[in-house]
């Protein structure tokens, strides 16, 4: 895989046009790592003066989890930060226990929000995923609070994360610094489906190159593994233990904001490699599906295969990552870079 150079900003590389049509879907939409440009900071700052002031003792307790320095980057006070189960609330204690594996280095203050706590990819998975999306220009599309976005710009040159959540970004600029990996990440305040179709309305000899795209959707919060069984809406099944051949496997319409089949497509115009990280009872007849049918019945040239890495945490299963294009391995000649 070739690395591309390192632009300044990848949004400073779009013209106008393309930044007036993201703004018109997405009126946050606004780069989040230079605090001049920041749309949101004024409204973020007006909602922080309309919160009680802090009383002296929870001042200190509140001081920048960063230290000096680092006050541009610092979410200190957007979320709280549990250093003891008893003050964990009771729905994310489980989430809690397992902090160091989310973040290795949780205890040096790094921050969650709710959703954050319940899908942040671990650490160490998060790593093997960026290992094998090592390239130039990497577009993390659901940043959230940041575990995939640090583990990118650990091994490729520039990452693009977007997310359509003000806090999560903060959270994931102030979680990146953590990992001294903040100013390899471009934190931009967008909704990724008009993002991209924003890009994909340049003509294509002057978008800026995007190498790879990650896909990690909402699955639809933390009940994902329980799918009501279509034929029979009132039935309950916990699918936790499904493959892909159960009735109560994952289907991608449960993907948010759009079906996850749309999504994928989508993305494909950007680039052929993309890496999805999905449950880990996804339906695989579906993930077949979303290639061409002649590119997966041998009618047509080239062949393409999608390749499927499960990622276990000791000895639980705990999702799968979907590879496409010259991300699978022994493909890249088809895709290459
Ligand atoms: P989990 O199944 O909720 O956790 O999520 P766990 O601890 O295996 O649950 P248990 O009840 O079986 O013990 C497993 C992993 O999936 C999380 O660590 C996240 O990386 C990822 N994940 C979970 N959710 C709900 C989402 C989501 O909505 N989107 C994405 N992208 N990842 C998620």
């Amino acid at each position: 895989m070739g690395k591309s150079k390192r632009p300044n900003s990848f949004l400073s590389g779009l013209p106008a046009s393309v930044l007036e049509s993201l703004r018109a879907n997405q009126p946050n939409t606004a780069n989040i790592n230079n605090g001049q440009s920041v749309i949101g900071q004024k409204r973020l700052a007006e909602e922080l003066a309309t919160t009680p002031l802090p009383s002296k003792k929870r001042k200190v307790a509140i001081e920048g989890l960063l230290g000096p320095g680092y006050e541009k980057y610092d979410a200190t006070g957007l979320v709280p930060f549990y250093r003891k189960p008893k003050d964990v609330p009771e729905n994310l204690k489980k989430y809690f226990y397992q902090r160091e594996r989310l973040f290795s280095l949780y205890d040096e203050g790094c921050l969650l929000d709710e959703e954050g706590w319940y899908s942040v990819t671990p650490e160490a998975i998060a790593d093997v995923i960026a290992e094998r999306c090592r390239c130039g220009i990497v577009l993390d599309a659901f940043c959230g609070v940041g575990g995939n976005a640090i583990a990118f710009a650990k091994t490729c040159e520039r990452v693009i994360a977007i997310d359509t959540s003000e806090t999560r970004l903060r959270l994931a600029r102030h979680n990146a610094a953590i990992y001294g990996v903040e100013d390899r990440i471009e934190f931009i305040l967008a909704d990724y489906t008009s993002f991209a179709k924003a890009y994909l309305s340049l003509p294509k000899n002057t978008r800026p190159k995007i190498d790879v795209v990650f896909l990690s959707p909402p699955w639809g919060g933390i009940d994902y593994t329980v799918s009501p069984v279509k034929k029979n809406a009132s039935t309950i099944v916990d699918v936790s233990e499904a493959d892909d051949t159960d009735e109560g496997s994952y289907n991608l319409d449960r993907i948010s904001p759009i079906h996850g089949k749309e999504l994928f497509l989508l993305s494909r115009r950007i680039t052929p490699h993309i890496a999805y990280f999905l449950p880990k009872h996804v339906n695989l007849q579906e993930i077949s599906g979303l290639l061409p049918a002649g590119a997966r019945d041998g009618k047509a040239e080239p062949q393409e295969k999608i390749e499927i890495q499960e990622a276990w945490m000791g000895t639980k299963l705990k999702a799968v990552t979907c590879y496409f294009g010259g991300l699978v391995d022994g493909q890249e000649k088809f895709h290459p870079f």
